[in-house]
């Protein structure tokens, strides 16, 4: 058993648990709940494994961020490194989509219906956060937030989140927000067999 002691107060308390799912022996989950102290809603934690053994390789499908109503929406995308990200522009408005963060880019302004994919290809420092932008409209803000492994989930309002499909073993299960921190916690994807 340790003990931290910080002087840093913890804007967000994670709370989290590996359970036990299917027999025989498949994956399991890390269920759990954010808590956004002084914030309106606990959604838009990213909770991530920090470090998980194999190599991953980014999904076929491109994840995607729209422009909808004046906003990225999802607010907060995580993904894989490798994955490619298909920007669209869902507002009969046209919009701008660059990040003046690591590698920086800009994918230029298009209107309505059309989309333009951007790989997230490299992550030297879990989390690489890139925070997205429209240079056409200064008050739009969202985030890809680009992770070493699959096991992550993003937390909705009440704060809860599910990593699913995540193998047996021991982990460190870390949290990033946007406008707030958190400390990281140890937990353990096992089964209690039975008979
Ligand atoms: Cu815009």
């Amino acid at each position: 058993m340790t003990c931290h002691r910080s002087v840093l107060i913890p804007a967000i308390v994670l709370a989290a648990a590996g359970l036990a799912a299917r027999l025989p022996a498949a994956d399991g989950s890390i269920t759990g709940t954010v808590k956004a102290t002084g914030l309106g809603s606990n959604a838009d934690a990213v909770v991530y494994v920090q470090q998980a053994p194999g190599t991953f390789k980014a999904p076929a499908p491109p994840a995607a961020m729209d422009q909808r109503k004046m906003q990225f929406i999802p607010h907060v995308l995580p993904v894989l490194v490798g994955t490619t990200v298909k920007f669209l522009n869902s507002d009969p408005t046209p919009h701008n989509v660059f990040s003046p963060d690591f590698e920086k880019y800009n994918l230029g302004t298009w209107p309505e219906g059309q989309s333009k994919d951007h790989v997230f290809g490299t992550c030297a420092k879990v989390p690489c956060v890139y925070t997205q932008l429209c240079r056409v409209h200064p008050e739009m803000e969202g985030f890809v937030v680009v992770l070493a492994n699959p096991y992550f989930a993003v937390s909705d309002k009440e704060g809860r989140f599910e990593i699913k499909a995540v193998p047996p073993g021991p982990y460190t299960v870390a949290v990033w927000h946007a406008k707030l921190k958190g400390q990281p916690k140890p937990v353990t994807v096992d089964f209690a067999l039975g008979r």
